[in-house]
């Protein structure tokens, strides 16, 4: 019979399947139109004969056709690669005196989160460990409406003023003619927009440092960016940057890895988020604030409304109120992730803005983009957006709306009540009070740049003196790469000479690194000051945490179980995790002749995934292993990327083959065990300085 004339099954699950003739017995739903019409056949269109011409009466195909035309909605102008978590956020230490926001009453009071992380310039389909700033936006549904804390992994920005942002992200962005590099500042337009805006210099410190490559999203800090204010129930308010402190510690990767791990998993971040939460490993921060007053605030040799300028912790401590805990994946990646729309607007009671000009035109630009992304004025009821409070207001009608408000009450002020109907909402004494502009009452209208914003290198030059002599060389390297993609001359020569205001060590190692003579400074708007050093701001002065880490752990058949189960066991002591890599992803015959399987195979698996490796093998395995070019470079990169070895004896043959001389890094196995687990967050940097 043909599938055109075929009856719906009485049996609903009973769904058709292949070429019309046969059907698939399954659980589940109908599947239907999207008006609710039952499809008998999913699989043929309709046509005029078995061989015929397609009908256009035909509107299951029309439909599904249809849909899947437009499927695709326009990517988020920056931070367009991105994925995110549900989770909550718990008020760990009330602050009633200093703010009234309700998710700050109370202990152990929670409210629902989602937190989206992204990268900025590459977009949707680029891979995740370019060198780049990273986006940690945060939406809380609290029983006061949602607060979208919308940050970076970078406590501070490229420029002071919005009005410089579309110049940035255009600059940036692949180039306009070329259509590339993608995912990449390493280019001509950008380094040459940078160098002539000297306020970006301390954001490009940050962004040349390792802070730009990281290992996870669940190893970065998160910072809210922008002075914002707290006000209490009295009204009395005070200055506040926020700040998210991961559990996990920070860790990065290195610049060779990342490149690296941009070929062999271009997921690296996402995936390692998702099979985190999968696995259970809730991912957590604490969140942090920075409370200070006008006074205090004006103790400061730079302005604390200047987005480019950051508060050094040494100096206002950060004192922890709450934890952000991230628990469960989305059940769709579009719905949910794609659909998400974050806006610095979203505050709640107790909480507002500061005049900072840069966060000032966020305040437009994102209710904006959203309309453009997600089509309608309505994609605040798009359920991932909705607050989870009651929400009512006289807003009507729009693309899309899903809303179904009963009543004429659509305006105010309205009687209707009076003759026993709906009157509709009304304003709230408790509701949101936009606190007083702290800007100087009877100020002209004028475009300016504040001239206490006029000091762009006194940070810069704090940050690069406050990391370590490994993290100093690394944003020196950083800067060479870079350069050596630029073009053009003359912006090599601005950069050097803008560098030169921020440390002149710093100037003569990139141009050398470039075999340029080193340019004249440009003359700074204001001649740089000696801050102090912030140990905050260096990643490798944080303590290293072994939780959440990986270990890549090599077996070959013939390799010993009980080996093996040491080593996993000393991991899983300490909260990490171990993958077994095998020459074959079928695994290996044990010593005890025992099938192990395995998570990988070694050229699915290079050991820039792991941050640690360790090497099980027998002699057989491992003289076999020396001809496998994957191997040789699972145990060299890992080598040179400073990495703790754990090793059976057979394994020197793959080192010699390597042309690797172990050091005081390599744990013999199964003694070593518990000493290369506790070296899996750390590195052994002399190797960097041998040259390796
Ligand atoms: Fe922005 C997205 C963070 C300055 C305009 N921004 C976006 C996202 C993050 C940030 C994390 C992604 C949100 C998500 O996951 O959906 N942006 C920042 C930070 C800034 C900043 C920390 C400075 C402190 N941004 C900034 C300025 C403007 C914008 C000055 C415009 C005047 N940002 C946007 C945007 C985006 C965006 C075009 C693109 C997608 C979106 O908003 O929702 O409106």
């Amino acid at each position: 019979m043909p599938a055109m004339t075929k009856k719906p099954s009485d049996d609903r699950s009973e769904i058709p399947f292949g070429t019309g003739g046969e059907t698939q017995q399954r659980g589940g739903p109908v599947l239907t139109t999207n008006h609710g019409v039952p499809i008998s056949d999913n699989q043929n269109a309709l046509k005029a004969g078995a061989r015929g011409p397609t009908l256009l009466e035909d509107f299951v195909l029309r439909e599904k056709i249809f849909h899947f035309d437009h499927e695709r909605i326009p990517e988020r102008i920056v931070h367009a690669r991105g994925s995110g978590a549900h989770g909550f956020f718990e008020c760990t230490t009330p602050i009633p005196d200093l703010s009234r926001a309700s998710l700050f009453a109370k202990k152990g009071a929670k409210v629902p989160a989602f937190v989206r992380f992204s990268t900025v310039a590459g977009s949707k389909g680029s891979k995740d460990t370019p060198r780049d700033v990273r986006g940690f936006a945060v939406k809380l549904y609290t029983d006061e409406g949602n607060w979208d804390l919308v940050g970076n992994n970078i406590p501070v920005f490229f420029i002071q003023d919005a009005m410089k942002f579309p110049d940035l992200v255009h600059a940036v962005k692949p180039e306009a003619d070329r259509g590339f590099p993608q995912a990449a500042s390493a280019h001509d337009t950008f380094w040459d927009f940078v160098s002539l805006m000297p306020e970006s210099m301390h954001t490009v410190m940050w962004a040349m440092s390792d802070r730009a490559i990281p290992r996870s999203f669940r190893m970065m800090e998160g910072f809210g960016v922008h002075t914002f204010r707290l006000v209490n129930a009295a009204g009395d308010w005070c200055f506040v940057k926020f700040h998210w402190k991961p559990k996990l510690g920070v860790q990065s990767t290195t610049w060779d890895e990342a490149v690296k791990i941009s070929g062999a998993d271009p997921d690296y971040l996402r995936r390692d988020l998702h099979d985190a939460i999968e696995n259970g490993d809730y991912p957590e921060w604490e969140l942090g604030i920075q409370v200070f007053d006008q006074a205090t605030a004006d103790s400061f040799p730079y302005d604390i409304l200047d987005a480019t300028k950051l508060i050094p912790e040494e100096v206002v401590p950060v004192k922890i109120i709450g934890r952000l805990v991230l628990d469960r994946n989305p059940n769709n990646f579009f719905a949910e992730t794609e659909q998400a729309a974050f806006l610095p607007t979203n505050i709640v009671p107790g909480i507002d803005f500061s005049d900072d000009p840069l966060l000032q035109g966020r305040l437009f630009s994102y209710m904006d983009t959203q309309k453009s992304r997600l089509g309608t004025t309505n994609f605040h009821q798009i359920p991932i957006n909705a607050p989870r409070c009651p929400m009512h207001n006289f807003q009507r009608d729009g693309m899309m709306q899903t809303m179904v408000p009963k009543g004429r009450a659509n305006y105010e002020p309205n009687s209707l009540a009076e003759a026993g109907e709906d009157g509709g909402p009304r304003a709230s004494d408790q509701g949101f009070i936009t606190l007083a502009s702290i800007a100087e009452p009877a100020a002209e209208k004028q475009r300016i740049r504040a001239d206490s914003f006029a000091d762009h290198f006194s940070q810069a030059r704090m940050f690069y003196v406050s990391q370590t002599e490994v993290e100093q060389g690394h944003m020196a390297d950083a800067l060479i790469f870079e350069l050596s993609k630029v073009k053009l001359e003359h912006v090599r020569g601005r950069v050097l000479g803008q560098l030169r205001n921020v440390d002149e060590g710093l100037a003569a190692k990139v141009a050398n690194g470039l075999a340029l003579d080193l340019p004249p400074a440009v003359a700074p708007a204001r001649e740089p000051l000696d801050l102090d050093a912030s140990d905050a701001l260096s990643i490798l002065k944080k303590p290293p945490v072994v939780k959440g880490r990986t270990l890549g752990l090599l077996v070959t058949d013939g390799a010993d179980e009980a080996i093996i189960k040491a080593v996993t066991e000393a991991a899983r002591k300490a909260g990490a995790t171990v993958k077994i890599i095998a020459p074959k992803v079928g695994g290996v015959k044990t010593k005890a002749g025992k099938i192990l399987a395995a998570d990988e195979m070694i050229g699915g698996a290079p050991s820039v995934l792991f941050d640690a490796v360790a090497l099980v093998m027998s002699k057989t395995g491992a003289d076999a292993l020396t001809g496998d070019k994957a191997a040789l470079d699972f145990v060299s990169d890992a080598f040179a990327h400073c990495k703790a070895i754990g090793n059976t004896p057979e394994a020197a043959a793959l080192f010699a083959k390597a042309g690797i001389k172990p050091d005081d890094w390599f744990f013999g196995l199964p003694q070593g065990a518990d000493r290369l687990i506790q070296k899996l967050p750390e590195r052994n940097w002399v190797r960097e300085k041998k040259g390796m």
